[in-house]
């Protein structure tokens, strides 16, 4: 161990009394430390094991956070989100509860054009104001790195909006925020019948504008059949390489259309859904490295009955990521421990798999695999101290919140 106790004292900060799930292995029990310490300097972990390592100087200082045996997890991750947007769909909601079937709906003109509708009419302020009670509820849960997504903009003018709330997220609350653009959402009213000329604006206008500002971590899209075609998906990556911007997919939601192996082909971060995805889109992704993005709220929501396909990626080795798809058509969900719920419950996950998808493989779906998602030196000193006794709490109930304590980047 290389800590000093003497060099910046007034930046190392300390964690002593904690149960930690480190998550620094893939072993199951996820590395738990029994008796464990986190120590961090300038809001990195520089030690994270057993509190009989620690110098007795480092123990003895006034700034030491003792956590009564609490649990200590990394912070959580939301690696899937769509944030921002205004309004809601409520209303479509109620058609749904009488009958009517999401791509019903959308095809009669609701769905996420409506949502475009409200995002284009509201002001930036409105859009941050609207969204920050969204991001404050998970971050009450302990999140401490976020995605958002545009999408709901579809011109430059209101995906570049969308994109520049969702930076301002990050300047609002103590959580890092990453973003996606996804100008590939759906087609937009005023291109109804030219889904061509679309694609044609989003590759030559909206991605390299986007790109030239920064307001964009990576490039998402959907394949389906009330959004975009294969073809027209690998326009968008083809066009997001170029600009050296990392892809990911809404892939085989609603149908398959072969959409997470093309995701794998373009070594894409994550794909995302995946209720409809074959075996052999399963092995691509393995063999690209994909993650594989679980989002039982939307599974939930609009009642899909048919499940991804779990064991093949247990078989294959695709890591799992669990996220909330937070968004106003099929998953109005903002607790990414109801996620994690609904991933045991819904789709068989284990409970190391739910912890390690809204963690370490989350960060994996977020590209910040060295940066965050589990307890070990280099990483962020993003920790969730929670009054649990055991890490299947955090699964198993409903709709309690039993954090203690958040800490983000040291703070
Ligand atoms: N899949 C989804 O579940 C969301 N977007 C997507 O591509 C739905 C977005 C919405 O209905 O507003
Ligand atoms: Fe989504």
């Amino acid at each position: 161990m290389t800590i000093s106790d003497d060099r910046q004292p007034d930046t190392l900060r300390v964690w002593r009394n904690a149960r930690l799930v480190t998550l620094a292995t893939d072993q199951p029990g996820h590395g738990i430390v029994e008796r464990g310490a986190v120590v961090a300097r300038d809001g990195r972990i520089v030690f994270a094991g057993p509190e009989a390592e620690l110098p007795a100087t480092l123990v003895n200082r006034a700034d030491v956070t003792d956590c009564g045996g609490r649990l200590v997890t990394p912070g959580l991750i939301d690696c899937h989100s769509h944030l921002v947007y205004a309004g809601d769909r409520a209303h479509e909601f109620e058609l749904r509860l009488a009958g009517a079937t999401y791509e019903e709906v959308a095809r009669a003109g609701g769905g996420i054009v409506s949502t475009v509708k409200a995002v284009r009419a509201a002001s930036e302020t409105d859009l941050l104001e609207q969204t920050l009670p969204r991001l404050d509820a998970l971050i009450a849960e302990g999140v401490t790195t976020i995605e958002v997504k545009s999408g709901y903009g579809l011109d430059l003018e209101n995906e570049r909006k969308s994109l520049r709330v969702a930076r301002q997220l990050g300047s609002e609350r103590p959580v890092s925020v990453t973003s996606s653009f996804l100008g590939a959402h759906t087609v937009p009213p005023e291109y109804r019948d030219d889904k061509d000329g679309y694609i044609d604006l989003v590759v030559n206008e909206m991605l390299p504008a986007i790109a030239a500002e920064g307001l964009a971590d990576a490039v998402d899209g959907f394949a389906e059949r009330i959004a975009f075609s294969t073809e027209q998906i690998e326009r968008v990556f083809r066009a997001a390489q170029a600009l050296n911007l990392p892809v990911k997919l809404h892939a085989d939601q609603l149908s398959d259309t072969n959409s997470a192996a093309l995701a794998a082909r373009y070594g894409a971060l994550s794909a995302d859904h995946l209720e409809y995805t074959s075996k052999s889109g399963a092995k691509a992704m393995a063999e690209a490295g994909t993650v594989a993005v679980m989002l039982p709220g939307a599974f939930y929501f609009i009642r899909e009955t048919r499940k991804p396909p779990i064991d093949a990626f247990r078989q294959h080795g695709v890591p799992m990521a669990v996220a909330t798809d937070s968004n106003p058509g099929t998953s109005p969900l903002t607790s990414i421990l109801l996620a994690m719920n609904m991933a045991a419950t819904l789709f068989g996950l284990t409970v190391d798999e739910c912890i390690a998808g809204a963690t370490r493989h989350a960060a994996r779906a977020l590209g910040l695999g060295d940066a965050t998602g589990t307890l070990e030196p280099g990483k962020w000193a993003d920790l969730a101290i929670w009054d649990v006794e055991q890490a299947a709490e955090l699964v198993y109930r409903m709709g309690f919140n039993p954090l203690h304590q958040r800490v983000w980047r040291g703070q």
